[in-house]
């Protein structure tokens, strides 16, 4: 389209996955304002949002395939055509699969862009070429697992729990910054009388909302367990609820009476009389929502705090009284990657050790797209000594030159979600949204699907799904879901579609029931209760640095 309106939704790693309605002229996005009928983001956009048609002009962006012609690192590159980039990659895949074999080969991808088929299509190549992949280890993963041990699923409140809450507590999350709907709702909620606590070491832009209490990091886990027994000692818990709707509550009444307000003072920095009048507050003040962030998983007992802060709902009767992730769907994801195409057992690898054993020597082939590895994975360091070995060939897609990119050997200029056709689904409302990217394509630039289809051809690659319509595929894996009314026609005409999640009081555990002691975990040889250790910072490294999103940057991705 070179002129008129298109409907994107934004594809940034972020919560609110903004409607937006998106001028376009010449080929060029011209203006981006906020859908106002989308029923969460409700027309306004964040400051990046606000302000991408400056970037769209950005000297940054990667117009044209690229070749590495001086030594690596070095940022001497050569344009060259998209033949010429497709034959090399595609011989140089051939001669690892001959010489080493498929496990060689690597690739490696994050959220950059959310977009169903951004993410998951291009993987349809690796998996029919049996390569390794990688554990989406990065972000919130500890998080969801730490609370599907004690409710099946992870998905708790919606943006309409937010709304009729009398008490938010936001646990370690800075949605002034990382979701800024989310954020709006809380102040909204407290216009109209809703309490707001924000335990967070640091004093950000959200803890100005309320009553802000400050632990030190990573002894959140033993606040929780703390504010448990006082609401047990004090008998403000919903004796008929934990009755009817959880079980094990004796072993882990028995875990928490360990952790009197008085030690967990010693512990957390959290003064004993804040921990009794919190607990106190949080039993009288229904219906609650713990927002629980990501920013307190990312430590070495993360998902153990995630553990025993999500079970403080179930103790004063309130069914999933926390939101963490709702990215709970029924769609056949497993189809759109083509894991189906894979012929052998294939290697998983944990993506935040992908830079230690790249420069231990591990692997001869690596793709990279939607993420920037080189500064945004732990050790980041060992990931940019491993991308540097003259003997590992690293391809990345990218829409502009971030560290990673300057690495490369090939450079593959990538679309932008304005450029590309996908369809969206937020992880933390329900909705479905289409993305229409009806802008042209810079430069040379291509989404992710092309260049699969393209190698594979060159590969002689017979699968049909390997050169499958992204849309066709699309609409089959929506039509498929019994969580989703409708397929892709629907979406295109009515842009945003609801997905029906199962009731809260629906518990997918083994015993239908909320587990205080995790069969699951049993299962998984973890400990069925949390476990929660006190990590004490070595001596050489005593002090402990928190990182927050800010708002004018999403990650890398700016
Ligand atoms: N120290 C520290 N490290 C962290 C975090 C932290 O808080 N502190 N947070 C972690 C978290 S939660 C996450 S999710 C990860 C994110 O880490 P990654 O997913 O690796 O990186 P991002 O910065 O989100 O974005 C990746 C790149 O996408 C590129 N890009 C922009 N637009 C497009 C496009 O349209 N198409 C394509 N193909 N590429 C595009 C940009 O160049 C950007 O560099 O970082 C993690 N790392
Ligand atoms: N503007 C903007 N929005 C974003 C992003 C962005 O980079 N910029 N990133 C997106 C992504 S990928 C993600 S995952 C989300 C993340 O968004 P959030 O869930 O809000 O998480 P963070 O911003 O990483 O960190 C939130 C807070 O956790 C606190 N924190 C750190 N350690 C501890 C601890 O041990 N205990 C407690 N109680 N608090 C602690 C930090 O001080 C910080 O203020 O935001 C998304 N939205
Ligand atoms: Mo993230």
């Amino acid at each position: 389209m070179s002129e008129g309106e298109a409907y994107v939704t934004c594809q940034r790693d972020c919560p609110d996955a903004c409607g937006m309605l998106v001028g376009i002229r010449d080929g060029r996005v011209v203006s981006v304002r906020g859908d106002p009928h989308h029923p969460v983001t409700r027309g306004f956009l964040c400051p990046k949002s606000r302000g991408y048609v400056a970037y769209d002009k950005s000297p940054k962006r990667i117009l044209y395939p690229y070749i590495r012609t001086g030594p690596k690192g070095s940022g001497h590159f050569k344009k060259i055509d998209w033949e010429e980039a497709l034959d090399i990659i595609s011989d140089k895949i051939k001669e690892i699969l001959s010489k080493y074999g498929p496990d060689q080969i690597v690739h490696f991808e994050y959220l950059e862009n959310t977009g169903l088929i951004s993410f998951y299509y291009p993987q349809r190549l690796f998996n029919a070429l049996n390569a390794t992949g990688i554990e989406y280890t990065i972000c919130d993963l500890a998080g969801e697992v730490a609370i599907s041990l004690h409710y099946g699923e992870r998905y708790g409140a919606f943006p309409s729990d937010l709304e009729r809450s009398r008490l938010i507590v936001v646990w370690g999350a800075n949605p002034a910054s990382s979701s800024v709907h989310a954020y709006s709702l809380m102040a909204k909620a407290k216009s109209k009388g809703a309490e707001i606590v924000v335990i967070d070491p640091r004093k950000t832009r959200t803890a100005y909302l309320g009553w802000h209490i400050t632990p030190r990091p990573g002894t959140d886990g033993f606040l929780a367990l703390s504010i448990a027994h006082t609401l047990i000692e004090e008998d403000l818990v919903d004796w008929d609820f934990i009755k009817d709707k959880t079980s094990g509550f004796e072993s882990y009444k028995e875990l928490v009476s360990r952790f009197p307000p008085e030690v967990v003072e010693e512990i957390s920095g959290v003064e004993a009389n804040v921990i009794r009048r919190f607990a106190k507050l949080y039993a009288e003040r229904k219906p609650n929502v713990i927002y629980i962030g990501i920013g307190l998983q990312k430590s070495r007992c993360g998902a153990e705090a995630v553990r025993a802060i999500c079970l403080l709902p179930a103790l004063v009767g309130v069914d999933r009284g926390f939101f963490f992730c709702n990215s709970v769907r029924d769609f056949d994801l497993r189809y759109l990657a083509g894991e189906h195409l894979r012929t052998a057992p294939t290697r998983k690898v944990n993506m935040i050790r992908v830079g230690r054993l790249l420069a231990e020597g591990e692997f001869r082939f690596i793709y990279i797209y939607g993420s920037n590895p080189a500064v945004t994975v732990p050790r980041a360091d060992l990931f940019r000594k491993g991308l540097m070995r003259e003997d590992l060939f690293v391809v990345v897609h990218q829409v502009v030159w971030n560290e990673t990119a300057e690495l490369a050997d090939i450079v593959l200029p990538a679309t932008n979600m304005y450029e590309q056709f996908d369809v969206v689904v937020s992880y933390w409302h329900p909705y479905v949204q289409i993305s229409e990217g009806l802008a042209t394509p810079l430069g040379e630039s291509k989404p992710g699907w092309f260049i699969v289809q393209q190698l594979a051809k060159k590969l002689n690659l017979e699968r049909d799904e390997l050169y499958e319509d992204p849309k066709e595929t699309l609409d089959l894996v929506l039509r498929k879901s019994k969580m989703l009314n409708g397929g892709l026609e629907d979406l295109k005409m009515k842009k945003i579609l609801k997905l029906k999640y199962p009731p809260k009081d629906v518990y997918q555990t083994p015993s239908g029931k909320i587990e205080f002691v995790s069969s699951l975990a049993m299962r998984f040889g973890l400990s069925p209760l949390p476990n929660l250790r006190l990590e004490e910072p070595p001596d050489e490294f005593p002090i402990i640095l928190l990182s927050s999103s800010i708002p004018r940057l999403a990650s890398t991705q700016y």
